[in-house]
């Protein structure tokens, strides 16, 4: 493999790892005063709800990040991430150093979510991220030593890095170099269990590898190409051709059969959203940041019984269920992936089915974790992928869940940056009540005001007023019940033989 043509040794010295970070003397004590949320585990974890398939995923946790298909691939050189024993690398080039700190606690929940172990966490103040090395070159020893002191196999970069950056770390460093991107395809390749979701992520996966060919190492040197190296393989093509472009070729093979596969049952979800969409039922889409307990609210609201889990991108497959406002009209609820900061763009594109869902719905119910140290970015963080998805027109309402952890001032202040939003806890149940109401008051409402007499031999009219439309007022009469209701225009026209307005 060629060097860098950039000499990296004998660079001058020119930045260091700031205070924050945990250099080889005082690491262990700098690591271990990491306020680390998710510490103790929460006796009462269990309480959002039945979660069916919790035991399944605890039995899934350490499957390796790639599906056996990729494995065929990937004969290459794609690295399943077994991540074991890691040492985070960040560079802070912007912001307060709690938001520095922020990024990188969750870059360590995210490597702990994939199965591995944080030995060691630094990171690095600099203008911009090192073209070459992402840390600046000097500090690429340094880094070196704590790898070889910690005993670490894996190096994790809080960003995400071009194929030269990792091919150059990993030169330097002598272990696997990854970078945050990776970190989160490796998450969801272990958290995906529907076709859709496994299809999605490998498609991601590569997506993301495509463009990394060349940064996977030394075994992707030129092959001996065609009948020199033993007779070309079908579709070979030829002498000079290398390794990497018949990878590449097959990967896009891969990437062309997932596409068609994901068209395929993306339309037997347009089905299922058509016949929603005739009955006229309203959707809500709970969305928001990973972690916010958006399965748990789902679960107190509907029963659904999934999956809840203290981990980043617990779920990935969308839930849907039927619930009713307090006064019976029906509406469906939908529980689907969380977003991050900087969510991998290979990812977004890859659950663009899945993300539409969010994008068509009426009205988006965005789950926030007050007790989260940065609520107010995590909000940011999500609006932005709500933008990228075009989600951003649809209704909001933005609810501040685990107010039974929040502290009480850190309350005070939401409640007065969000003045409009709801406060509950998934967790105890407080504000679910409210929060009903106010998802009611901001779904669409029918539009056609209807005055009618309904024969008592027409119950299914009325049953389907209760569930779609609205009842001003009733009235039992010997002739059936006279109505004036709030109706959409289909079911207008159903009960237009026992209109009154013609009197
Ligand atoms: N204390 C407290 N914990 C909560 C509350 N709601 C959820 N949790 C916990 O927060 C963690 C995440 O909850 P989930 O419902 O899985 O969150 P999610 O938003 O669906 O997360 P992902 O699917 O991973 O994006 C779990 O450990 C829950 O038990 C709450 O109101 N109070
Ligand atoms: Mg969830």
């Amino acid at each position: 493999m060629t060097a860098d043509p950039r000499s990296l040794a004998g660079e001058p010295l020119d930045d260091d790892f700031d205070d924050l970070d945990f250099d080889e003397a005082d690491a262990d004590d700098e690591l271990d005063a990491w306020s680390d949320p998710w510490a103790e585990d929460d006796p009462e974890a269990g309480a959002d709800g039945d979660q069916l398939d919790l035991l399944d995923r605890l039995s899934l946790k350490r499957v390796a990040g790639m599906s056996t298909e990729l494995a065929d691939i990937s004969e290459v050189e794609y690295r399943q991430l077994r991540l074991e024993r890691v040492v985070l690398v960040g560079v802070w080039t912007s912001g307060t150093a709690t938001d520095a700190d922020n990024s990188m606690n969750e870059l360590k929940l995210l490597a702990e979510t994939a199965g591995s172990q944080v030995l060691e966490g630094l990171i690095q103040r600099r203008n911009q991220p090192d073209p070459a090395t992402f840390v600046g070159r000097g500090k690429v020893d340094e880094l070196r030593q704590v790898v070889i002191a910690t005993g670490a196999d894996t190096v994790i970069c809080d960003g995400e890095l071009s194929p030269a950056q990792l091919r150059n770390l990993e030169d330097r460093i002598g272990v696997k170099v990854i970078d945050r991107t990776a970190l989160i395809l490796d998450i969801f390749a272990q958290h995906a269990k529907s076709a859709e979701g496994k299809a999605q992520v490998e498609l991601a996966q590569l997506q993301y590898l495509k463009q990394r060919l060349r940064g996977w190492g030394e075994s992707l040197s030129r092959q001996v190409g065609g009948r020199a190296a033993g007779g070309a393989g079908i579709g070979g093509r030829g002498p000079g051709e290398t390794k990497i472009e018949t990878d590449r070729r097959r990967i896009n093979t891969r990437i062309s059969q997932l596409r068609a596969k994901l068209r395929d049952l993306d339309s037997t979800r347009q089905t299922k959203r058509a016949e929603r969409t005739r009955h006229r039922v309203p959707s809500v889409a709970i969305v928001g940041y990973t972690n916010a307990g958006k399965s748990s609210l789902l679960n107190r609201l509907t029963d659904a019984g999934v999956l809840v889990e203290n981990a980043l991108f617990a779920t990935l497959d969308p839930t849907t269920r039927r619930t009713e406002t307090p006064d019976g009209r029906h509406y469906t609820l939908t529980d689907t992936v969380g977003f991050v900061r900087h969510l991998p763009h290979d990812l977004v594109e890859a659950f663009a089915s899945t993300l539409e869902e969010t994008a068509l719905a009426d009205l988006l119910v965005h789950v926030v974790d007050a007790a989260d140290p940065d609520p107010l970015g995590q909000i940011r963080a999500v609006r932005e992928v709500l933008a990228s998805i075009n989600a951003g027109e649809v209704p909001e309402l933005i609810v501040f869940n685990k107010a039974d952890l929040a502290d009480a001032d850190q309350l005070t202040m939401l409640r007065s940056q969000h003045p409009d939003a709801v406060v509950v806890s998934a967790r105890t149940g407080a504000g679910l009540a409210g929060l009903r109401t106010r998802i009611d008051a901001m779904l669409p409402h029918p539009e056609v005001e209807v005055r009618a007499l309904v024969p008592y031999g027409r119950g299914d009219l009325l049953n389907r007023i209760h569930q779609s439309g609205e009842f001003i007022t009733t009235e039992h009469t010997a002739d059936g019940t006279r109505i004036v209701a709030l109706v959409h225009p289909d079911l207008a026209g159903a009960l237009a033989p026992y209109n009154e307005d013609a009197e």
